[in-house]
């Protein structure tokens, strides 16, 4: 039976990565931070939460990480614990820094001293792209973060590369564009959309405040990424691959699948900060911009291009733009509670 480490195993990419470690036969070692009570919310949703053995882990403190890889030897190790959030991390850059960046090597170099064959997956991230430099973006186009979560994760991105390199470890980096799904936490904009959207269609007219509209991202599912990892781990060698659609929508447009799916008939207008959209049949306000939202730096446009991964790994998303909004505009609306 391979033994798997997977870091980050609370958050979307970890639950999703454990049910299909787990589908595969695997015995999966689950790292979680220890807050005021563990959250296994999404794993128990999966019905996967009584299958995987948790251990106390944070990844600014490198006792922790030590001991643990010291005493298992596992097979792969799966990297997905930071702090994930783009906007917050102008809030704590010290702390994105420590976590997405330096955290990385903490745990590489417990590999390296202790279970050097262990297999490294790294998730970089296409923020690294950040100010548009080209179009689409692949594993050859030049990195300008614009953020301190995506300069932290640059560093994450090039030390899992000089491990490879300087050590022979079989680290791999998936630069993986955003990918969503019901699991998605409501801080980032698909589900806080979805999340609105549903209270308002259940009559709660509050509308959804939202930042800059005209940025668009490459949004795929978050179960057809966690399979893209797991390929890159069972190559013979080691290397960085895009995960990505290939379709590019502007947020605008996202909030549009997902209010056609709740049957909601939208009617925009007006422009950049006073720019608003009112529900046709209640006449309410369902979504307007408060600037409040905007971000000290933005990154306009993600789009990604995953040839390498599609020939390489034979990997392929399954799930395309429109369906993706709805089935997590579905969800949120069956599940809404007063
Ligand atoms: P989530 O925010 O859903 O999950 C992040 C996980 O990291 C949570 O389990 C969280 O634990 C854990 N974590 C946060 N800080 C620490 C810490 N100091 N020590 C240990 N664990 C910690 O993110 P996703 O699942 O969406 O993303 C997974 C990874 O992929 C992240 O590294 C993210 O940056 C990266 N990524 C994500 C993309 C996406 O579109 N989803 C795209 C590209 C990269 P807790 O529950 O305690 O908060
Ligand atoms: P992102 O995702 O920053 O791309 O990072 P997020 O959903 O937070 O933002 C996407 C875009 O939407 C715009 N936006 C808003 N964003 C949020 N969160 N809230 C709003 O109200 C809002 N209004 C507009 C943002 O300005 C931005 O342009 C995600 C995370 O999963 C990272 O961990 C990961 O590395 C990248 O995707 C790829």
């Amino acid at each position: 039976m391979k033994k798997a480490l997977v870091t980050g195993v609370s958050g979307q990419d970890g639950s999703y990565l454990a049910k299909l470690l787990l589908e595969k036969g695997y015995k999966v070692t689950g790292a979680i931070r220890r807050n005021s009570q563990i959250e296994i919310a999404r794993l128990q949703k999966l019905g996967i939460a009584d299958d995987i053995e948790y251990v106390d882990f944070d990844l600014s403190e490198v006792n922790n990480i030590t001991r643990l890889i010291r005493g298992t030897a596992f097979d792969e190790v799966y990297n997905l614990a930071a702090q994930s959030f783009v906007g917050s991390s102008w809030e704590q850059p010290i702390y994105a820094a420590d976590v997405n960046g330096l955290g990385v090597v903490r745990l590489l170099d417990a590999i390296r001293t202790f279970t050097p064959e262990a297999r490294f997956y790294q998730a970089s991230t296409s923020e690294m792209f950040g100010l548009v430099r080209a179009v689409p973006q692949n594993e050859e186009t030049p990195l300008y973060p614009r953020s301190p979560y995506g300069v932290a994760k640059v560093y994450g991105h090039f030390i899992t590369i000089n491990y490879r390199e300087s050590f022979g470890l079989h680290a791999s980096s998936g630069i993986l564009f955003n990918h969503e799904s019901p699991l998605r936490g409501s801080e980032f904009v698909t589900r806080k959309i979805t999340l609105g959207l549903a209270r308002f269609a259940h009559g709660q007219h509050v509308p959804v405040e939202l930042g800059n509209l005209n940025a668009k991202r490459d949004w795929g599912f978050a179960g057809d990424y966690v399979d893209g990892m797991w390929r890159m781990l069972q190559q013979d060698k080691a290397d960085d691959y895009v995960l990505a659609t290939g379709v590019t929508t502007p947020i605008r447009d996202f909030v549009s699948f997902a209010a056609e799916a709740l049957d909601l008939d939208l009617e925009w207008s007006g422009a950049e900060e006073t720019e608003q959209a009112v529900d046709r049949k209640s006449g309410k306000v369902a979504i307007k911009v408060n600037p409040k939202f905007y971000r000290p730096a933005e990154v306009d446009l993600l789009l990604g291009d995953a040839t390498k991964a599609r020939t390489k790994l034979g990997w392929e998303p399954k799930v395309g733009i429109r369906e993706l909004a709805g089935m997590m505009a579905r969800s949120d609306y069956d599940d809404w509670r007063v």
